[in-house]
């Protein structure tokens, strides 16, 4: 195997097999690693999606997990999600023949033609005094195969013509396309990030669903805020903001 050539600053960790990379990177952070640590494994025997779901991961495909040192706002991880949900999508599109119809649905999903191609998991390294020790952001993406049966459709990139991947191919580029976007978000801020996310978001302008602890809410997808929440118009042109929840598409299915 040849290993990945990776953004400078970057320190590559590559395992054959884990239970979750965002697990050893989490372990990494609170043991003090520095950012730019990138665990990297073939597969995981058990990957992570938000909220206690599962992540499928037999080995063909990508998952990583880097490790970030916030400056100590607390949206650092919301932000850095989103833009790692931007740059997935950027090499999605690279890799696939031209036009494919590559989406994102908030937070961070990517869609091809509407299923799932890669997820994101945000995660805060907590210390045992409670104190935040770093960010750990995990990526999947679906090289060669995804899971039958989901709820929401999934998808991965030979499926949808993208012909063969190298799984090291697809993690140099995903890491340099990150790269790019967390550095424009460290020196001009969150709007460049929230720009590129909205000109790629499914459902801009329409009316969705989002599924949240205490229930469900209904409106008009109409903007991120400056810090990646989501903005529901509802009726009387009133405004709520939502800082975590599912989206669904009424009238699309899910
Ligand atoms: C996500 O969660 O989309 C975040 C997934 C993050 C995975 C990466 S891999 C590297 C790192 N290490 C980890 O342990 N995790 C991260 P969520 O939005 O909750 O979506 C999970 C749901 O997607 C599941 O309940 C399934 O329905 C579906 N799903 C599971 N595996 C999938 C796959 N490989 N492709 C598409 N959909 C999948």
């Amino acid at each position: 195997m040849t290993l990945p050539v990776l953004p400078a600053g970057w320190v590559l960790d590559a395992r054959l097999s884990v239970g979750s990379t965002n697990e050893e990177a989490k372990a990494l952070a609170r043991a003090g690693a520095r950012e730019g640590v990138v665990v990297w494994a073939l597969e995981q025997t058990a990957g992570r999606g938000r909220r206690g779901r599962s992540w499928a991961s037999p080995s063909g495909n990508l998952y990583l997990s880097l490790v970030l040192r916030p400056d100590g706002r607390p949206s650092e991880a919301a932000g850095a999600g989103l833009a790692a949900a931007v740059a997935a999508a950027k090499i999605v599109s690279s890799l696939l023949p031209e036009g494919a119809a590559v989406a994102l649905k908030w937070p961070n999903d990517v869609l091809v033609g509407g299923r799932k191609i890669a997820g994101i998991l945000p995660e805060a390294a907590v210390l045992p005094d409670g104190r935040v020790g770093g960010v750990v952001l995990g990526i999947g993406v679906n090289l060669v195969s995804h899971p039958a049966e989901t709820p929401y459709p999934a998808t991965d990139l030979a499926a949808e013509g993208s012909g063969p991947v190298a799984i090291e191919t697809a993690l140099e580029r995903l890491a340099q396309a990150f790269d790019h976007w967390l550095r424009r978000w460290r020196e001009e801020g969150f709007g460049p990030i929230r720009s590129a996310w909205l000109a790629l978001a499914l459902g801009l302008g329409q009316p969705i669903e989002v599924r949240l602890e205490s229930g469900t809410m209904a409106g008009r997808f109409v903007d991120l805020d400056g810090e990646g929440a989501l903005l529901l118009e509802i009726e009387n042109g009133h405004r709520r903001r939502v800082a975590a929840g599912e989206v669904f598409f009424p009238g699309l299915g899910e």
